[in-house]
């Protein structure tokens, strides 16, 4: 394998690497050894038909004839039907996390769901207001279940308008209604993108399209909405807190618990498991010194962002954990689970347990999980860790963790710019429009080995900080970026990391200029905060106004292409890195980067080089701050505390 610096900036993880010396096989030597598809990454091989595969490759030369598939499909429909396929895999993927989550609420709500329970009363409140369900002095158990009733049923909604997509501007709201892609049902979207893109049927680049945004606004404005709400609602809505990251947080003499995946269903109860006190004195008794939980992937983002648990690592260290030799079980859900890691738990006396009914694998134990059993069942598989404990070989955990804050949603923003009693974007709109901030990008999505895991999110990040934009974050890119101090409100005092503007804003409010915003699904949290600086007034009536870009310099999975579209559909600018599935197709790179933008106000952007990258959002901020005619810096004074007492409420 390559030099070991060459695959990853994270410090534990090189560390790992190197003292493993390529005697297990990893991501990152996997990405080495198998060459990429260049036909299929391009996006221009269709499999949807045993007539094929098709590999529509471009003429070689001028005046070729461009290739069509066995039914005559050209390399644009390829591709679109491709392109659109992700977004259905991706949009399928958080909405059924949102589907367990409201079927767990309406458990919860009948006093069904062992370990559950309803935490969040005011946001539960406030959702039930926009979801039309009358509140009075109803009890807090009959709103839930019909909070949890309403949004089971949009997943099999057949007509009419998802109701969370009210929550977006007016304008925005039109514009849906205008192209005929106001969501109807979850699931219905999903069912008509796979029957539209399936042999013969939408042959139409712009057509499909359509389908795609339809599906992906019906992913950020249904299920993983409903995945984010209803988890506040149970779990609690996250506040700012401290907590730490890196392989460094695993205990060489506790029992070390991964829970990896995506929902926090399972996660929240193994939490409650391992605090009690009948397991820790189990553990004990085994010769530990306590139970550590610790998380990987965006099941780490939601227990860290709720309960400060730290984070062992993002998806890239899934496996760099278990070289490690101090993980006794490794609890999987769904999403993001590399198979070899069953394998290469063989090695080691790792246990990894699999819990969902969706989510098998060989070489694994699998103690299914239900909601109705929750806690006795995280009991049972917290007892299968602590029993795994004496059979830990040698084990050599870095010593390397980070410090950093998490725990940045809507609701918190909202209240910090404004205070409790003047909750309001209002000072965040002000910075955007005196030039303090220069925009807001939302940076998310994967690592990946492929790219120098980690490194591109990092200067990406470090780049806009330092030209003036906020950033909001959620992911594995979070994780990424947590580790290096720019998530600490104490890097706001430190020279040279970000223009004075910016530096005031962080200082007065208190605020790191990175905000983690939690996990995957909490990108609706994005939508509704853009959607929130927009109704604010003073940049613009729409999404589409705002000096906003998204972006995503290291993606991998399809939940991150879905995620993009509903993006672009709702209004924002995008831009990612790695490879771009289309560029086999010229004619549907064109349309996405450049023809959707007369529909959506908005489109893809792609830019594999990360100053590049920085350079591209810069400069797609500075066009929406002209257009608002905000674009002349103008220093003002800060408004400190002292003066906002003076201000009349
Ligand atoms: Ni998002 Fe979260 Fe990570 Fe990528 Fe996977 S964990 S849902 S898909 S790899 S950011």
């Amino acid at each position: 394998m390559a030099d070991f610096e060459e695959k990853s900036i994270c410090e534990a993880t090189i560390e790992v690497l190197k003292k493993d010396a390529g005697e297990h096989s990893t991501a990152f030597s996997r990405a080495d050894s198998l060459k990429e598809c260049t036909i299929g990454a391009s996006g221009i091989c269709c499999k949807n038909c045993a007539m094929g595969p098709c590999r529509l490759t471009p003429p070689k030369k001028e005046g070729d004839p461009e290739k069509r598939g066995i039914c005559g499909a050209t390399p644009e429909v390829v591709a679109a039907r491709n392109f659109v396929r992700m977004i259905v895999g991706g949009s399928a993927a958080h909405s059924d996390h949102g589907r367990a989550v409201a079927h767990t609420m309406i458990l919860a709500a009948k006093g069904e769901a062992e370990g559950y329970q309803i935490k969040d009363r005011i946001k539960l409140l406030e959702v039930a207001a926009d979801l039309g369900i009358e509140v009075g002095d109803r009890p807090v158990e009959e709103i839930a279940l019909d909070v949890g009733e309403k949004c089971m049923s949009m997943f099999g909604q057949q007509e009419g308008e998802l109701e969370f997509g009210h929550r977006a501007p007016e304008k925005r709201q039109e514009i849906w209604r205008k192209l005929g892609i106001f969501p109807r049902g979850i699931d219905r979207e999903c069912v008509e993108a796979m029957h539209r893109t399936s042999i013969g049927v939408d042959q139409d680049m712009e057509n499909l399209l359509l389908q795609g945004s339809r599906c992906a606004l019906a992913d950020g404005w249904g299920g993983s909405m409903i995945g984010t709400e209803l988890q506040d609602i149970m779990f609690g809505t996250p506040t700012p807190l401290k907590a730490k990251i890196n392989l460094g947080v695993l205990e060489e003499d506790q029992v070390n618990i991964i829970v990896h995946g995506h929902e926090p269903l399972l996660s929240e109860m193994i939490l409650l498991a391992a605090q009690s006190e009948e397991m820790i004195k189990k553990a004990e008794a085994k010769g530990a010194k306590g139970i550590n939980i610790a998380g990987i992937c965006c099941t780490a983002n939601e227990i860290l962002s709720r309960h400060g648990i730290p984070i062992a690592g993002n998806v890239l260290q899934q496996e760099v954990a278990i070289l490690t030799g101090a993980i006794d079980a490794m609890v999987v859900d769904v999403q993001c689970v590399y198979q070899a890691i069953g394998e290469l738990a063989t090695c080691f006396h790792t246990k990894i347990i699999t819990t969902s009914s969706k989510g098998k694998m060989p070489l694994a134990e699998h103690v299914e999980f239900h909601e109705e059993t929750g806690l006795s069942t995280a009991k049972k598989i917290v007892e299968m860790a602590i029993d795994n404990f004496p059979n830990r070989g040698k084990v050599d955990i870095p010593k390397v963790t980070s410090e950093f804050t998490a725990g940045y949603d809507h609701e918190y923003i909202n209240y910090m710019l404004g205070g409790k009693f003047r909750a309001s974007y209002r000072p965040l709109n002000d910075g955007v429009i005196d030039g303090r901030i220069r925009g807001v990008v939302g940076v998310v999505g994967c690592s990946n080995p492929r790219v120098r895991g980690g490194g591109n999110h990092v200067r990406v990040v470090q780049e806009l900080v330092a030209n003036g934009c906020l950033v909001v974050m959620t992911g594995c890119a979070a994780q990424e970026v947590a580790k290096t101090g720019l998530m600490t409100p104490e890097i706001a005092y430190k020279e040279g990391v970000m223009p004075q503007g910016l530096r005031e804003i962080c200082e007065a409010v208190g605020i790191p200029p990175v905000l983690h915003a939690g996990s995957c699904v909490d990108n609706s949290r994005i939508l509704v905060a853009l959607t929130a600086m927009a109704k604010e007034g003073g940049l613009g009536d729409d999404i589409s106004d705002l000096p906003a870009v998204g972006c995503a310099p290291e993606w991998m999975s399809e939940k991150a292409i879905a995620i993009g579209q509903y993006f672009v559909a709702s209004g924002a600018a995008v831009v990612f890195g790695a490879n771009w599935p289309t560029t086999g197709s010229q004619k549907l790179s064109d349309y996405l980067s450049e023809g959707i933008f007369d529909l959506y106000g908005n489109a893809w952007h792609w830019e594999e080089d990360p100053e590049k990258m920085v350079g591209k959002i810069l400069s797609l901020i500075d066009t929406k701050r002209e257009a608002l005619g905000i674009s002349a810096k103008r220093e003002r004074v800060l408004y400190d505390m002292a003066m906002r007492r003076e201000l009349e409420i």
